[in-house]
């Protein structure tokens, strides 16, 4: 995403003077050397997002359902939603196949979450850092579950409004006492809300806390069983907050950025469920690699990195943005868990998304 190494090297003075508090997008400048890691291959991909040279896909969120659901007439067990950050946000199957198109503005970082109800019916909760001028905070979408009408679809809820100046990353919570929404901004602005459906429908968010993590970063993901909120800090490393607002700012550096484990950027983060266990895995951007810990202890335990590499007809992965993963029953390809990862360099066409079935990552890495 940011890649400012790249980006200092390429763009004029003048660029960098006129977008100073802005993001210049990373574009086809080559897709650097990739580190070491267990290879494993993508089963599939998503078509490329947007028009030509257009270039931007960003970061994705898996949701699966309890049983079959209706998207745009499709009957389906569940959905990836990826956001192309120049246009709006991507619906797609497990398959790879696009469902529904929102054009919806720069829409950058985008999670799902259940545990919202609207009008007394469960609801699927849809959240974005939009950097639309106009809207700048985060846009909220809603699905049905239980609605089969062909029309049924992921709608436009509301948003919440921020004073962030760029927002940027964007994770959700389901806590036991509800629904948490987690913004970063550009420069490292945290702001932690309680999302709720008010008696008219409509969105409430209720501001919890905020914190500065101190320079650029994105990446979010909450564990709420061990009360902790992973960071990414993109030229600093991984931090761990305690997800409690009450915890404040105090935090850990579970990993610094270093060669060999997590090359700069840091960038999206996700945690995927195994049983007993779970796995945070980080984007090391630099390095297009994918460093994996086990989180469900006392501390964080590094498992090791993964490189995606080409095979079963789809490109490698390089230069990812964001990333999310879901245990669990998926489909039947991908039986255990899925991982969907954002490619900066598409061999065919612009950015797309992988998936990569996770039972291919545990055995590569010997979880
Ligand atoms: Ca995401
Ligand atoms: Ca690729
Ligand atoms: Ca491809």
């Amino acid at each position: 995403m940011a890649r400012f190494s790249a980006l200092l090297a390429a763009a004029s003075l003048l660029t960098l003077t006129a977008c100073a508090t802005h993001e210049v997008d990373y574009q086809g400048e080559g897709e650097g050397v990739v580190g070491q890691g267990a290879p494993v291959h993508a089963v599939l991909e998503t078509p490329s997002v947007g028009t030509a040279g257009q270039d931007a896909a960003d970061d994705p969120a898996v949701w699966v359902a309890a049983g079959p659901v209706s998207v745009k007439g499709r009957t389906v067990n569940g959905f990836v939603a990826g956001t192309d950050k120049k246009a709006g946000l991507y619906l797609y199957d497990f398959d790879g196949q696009i469902l529904q198109f929102l054009p919806e503005g720069l829409l950058n970082n985008v999670d799902v979450t259940e545990g919202v109800s609207v009008g007394g019916k469960p609801m699927v909760v849809l959240g974005a850092s939009d950097r639309t001028p106009s809207k700048t905070g985060v846009s909220l979408y809603l699905y049905d579950p239980a609605a089969t009408d062909p029309q049924n679809a992921v709608q436009p809820w509301g948003a919440i409004g921020t004073d962030v100046v760029e927002p940027y990353g964007f994770c959700f919570a389901n806590r036991a006492g509800g629904v948490d929404a987690i913004l970063v901004g550009h420069e490292g602005e945290v702001r932690q809300f309680a999302l709720t459906a008010g008696a008219d429908g409509k969105p409430v968010a209720r501001e919890l806390r905020r914190f500065d993590i101190g320079t650029i970063s994105e990446g979010c993901a909450a564990d709420p069983e061990t009360d902790a909120l992973y960071l990414a800090e993109e030229n600093v490393g991984i931090w761990r907050y305690g997800l409690n607002p009450a915890s404040g700012a105090t935090r850990t550096l579970i990993q610094p950025i270093a060669a060999d484990r997590l090359v700069a950027d840091a960038e999206g983060l996700t945690i995927l469920r195994d049983g007993p266990a779970r796995y945070l895995i980080a984007s090391s951007q630099g390095d297009s690699t994918f460093p994996v810990w086990r989180i469900d202890g006392a501390a964080p335990e590094y498992k090791g990195r993964f490189v995606v590499v080409d095979g079963n007809g789809v490109d490698r992965v390089t230069g990812t943005d964001g990333l999310d993963a879901l245990g669990g029953f998926v489909s039947d390809q991908f039986p255990e868990g899925v991982v969907v990862i954002q490619d900066d360099v598409n061999d065919v066409g612009t950015q797309n998304f992988k998936y990569i079935d996770w039972r291919a990552i545990r055995a590569a890495l010997g979880l």
